[in-house]
This record gives C-alpha cells, structure tokens and sequence, in this order.
C-alpha cells in the first residue's frame, strides 16, 4: 500500500486496545492471537509501514499465516463491535490505491449490478431494484492494515438477504468482487453470509458518497478494511479461488476474524 500519515490521531497501540477491549474474555483472546492480522500488522510487529522494507517483512509474516486454519476458527456468530452514532469519526478517511482525483465517476441512473457465477438468477440489478430490498445500518469500525481505524455508519442490504435472492449456491467457496476502479477481492461464503455483511448503499443516512464507493461496497465488519470493496458492478459465485487486488500482492486473504 503506499506511502501515507495515519488519518485519525490515533496511535496503533490505542487501536489494538480499544478493539479488545470491545470483545468479551474468549473473543479477546482469540482477537489477541489474531491481532497482527486484524489491527494491521504493524501494530505488533512494530514495523514501520511507511516505508518499503517493513511493508517487505510484513508481507513475508503475513505470508505464514493459513487461510485455512483461520476459516477453520471462524465463527459465524461472533459479531464486530458496534458503537453508538456519537463515537463515529467525522471525517471518516478516505482511502483507495490511488488519491481523490482518481475515484471513479459513476452514473447512478444507468447503473447495474452484475451477478454471475453459481446463482440460479444472473440478471443485472439497477439502484431501484437494489433499494427495493429491505435496509439495516450498522455503526462500525473500519480498521486499515496501513495502520489506521474509524468508526462509521453504513446502510444497506444485509448480504446474505441479496444472496438468497439471486438463489447463490450457498455451498459453494468464495463470493467474488468486481469494482469500477481495477480493484477486486473474494470472501469466503461463511462471511458472505454472516449478519454483519452488508451491501451498503448509503453512509451517515445519505446515498453512498463517491470517497467511500458510490453506488455500491461491501461493507464487511469482521474483515480488514481492503477486504470492503467500493464501487462494486459484479458479484460473482465461484468454488475457484479470485483472490483479490492486495491479496495477490501477498496480503493474508482471510484478514478477518
Ligand atoms: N474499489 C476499491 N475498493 C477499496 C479500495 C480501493 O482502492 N478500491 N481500497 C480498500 C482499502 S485498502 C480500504 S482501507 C477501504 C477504505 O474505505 P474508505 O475509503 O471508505 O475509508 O476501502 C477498500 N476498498
Ligand atoms: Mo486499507
């Protein structure tokens, strides 16, 4: 990722704790196990992240960790903390590959959601379809593996209600996404499925703005933020793994609790 100043005052050992603190005793400890994956590398490892070798190294640690012993820990109802609204951060970051001037521009009107793969119904989603659906919110909290966090309101579809109505193949491995910009990322069906999952359409009560991925993100609260794609235009339904735009650069895929 590159070069940046944390966004937020917040120093990285705060961040560590006030996520822990958030959990209860076994919760913590398994989030304490996990914490190099979950609250940014650089909060344990005390690398550096800003600058080419310790992102090298933190890639290389990163590297050793098993998706599969962490899916295999996973569990469905552990839930994210959430906050109340008086705790979010205003501004909330923004935070992307590339600066402002390069966020896509997308027009709202002529949108469609692309849906492909293994689900019974591949027709494409307009704006108006998608806010047919019924809406929940969530205040929660973003964590960056650049070393930053921030808490913030997100509203939409909750994603496994999205994913029964195009009749996904819910045994099927991964659930992948296609976004604007070059972007991608890919979960696994057991997150796509948890509670907190959810294809926002709107931020703080208004339509999802262009910084935080109009029309369209993931919003996925037990999973580091490069793990909540903007401006999603195709979920897809796949058992071949899509990896995704950081994890092919060697990030830990399952980066989540
Ligand atoms: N399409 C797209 N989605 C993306 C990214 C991106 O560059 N493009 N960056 C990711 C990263 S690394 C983070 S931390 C969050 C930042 O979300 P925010 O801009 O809403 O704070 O978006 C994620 N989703
Ligand atoms: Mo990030």
């Amino acid at each position: 990722m590159n070069k940046r100043v944390k966004q937020d005052g917040l120093d990285d050992s705060a961040v560590i704790k006030s996520v822990a603190q958030e959990l209860d005793l076994p919760a913590r400890r398994q989030f304490l196990r996990h914490a190099w994956t979950l609250g940014g590398i650089a909060l344990l490892t005390g690398c550096r992240i800003d600058d080419s070798d310790s992102v090298e190294s933190m890639l290389k640690m990163v590297s050793h960790f098993n998706d599969k012993v962490q899916a295999a820990l996973f569990d469905p109802s552990r839930l994210a903390p959430t906050y109340p609204e008086s705790v979010m951060t205003r501004p909330f970051p923004f935070n992307a590959y590339y600066d402002r001037n390069s966020i896509p521009n997308i027009d709202g009107a002529g949108f469609k959601l692309a849906v492909g793969g293994l689900v019974q119904d591949k027709h494409s989603w307009t704006l108006a379809e998608l806010n047919q659906l019924p809406h929940t919110s969530q205040v929660t909290r973003l964590i960056c593996v650049e070393g930053w966090s921030a808490i913030g309101k997100w509203g939409g579809v909750t994603f496994s209600t999205f994913l029964q109505r195009v009749g996904a193949d819910i045994r099927a491995k991964y659930v992948g996404f296609k976004c604007a910009d070059d972007y991608y990322t890919s979960i696994d069906m057991p997150t796509a499925l948890h509670t907190q999952t959810l294809l926002t359409l709107s931020y703080d009560d208004q339509v999802l703005p262009p910084d935080y991925g109009y029309p369209l993100r993931l919003r996925i609260p037990t999973k580091l933020g490069f793990k909540n794609p903007k401006h999603v235009v195709e979920v897809f339904v796949t058992n071949d793994y899509p990896g995704g735009y950081w994890e092919d650069q060697g990030y830990n895929w399952f980066s989540g609790s």
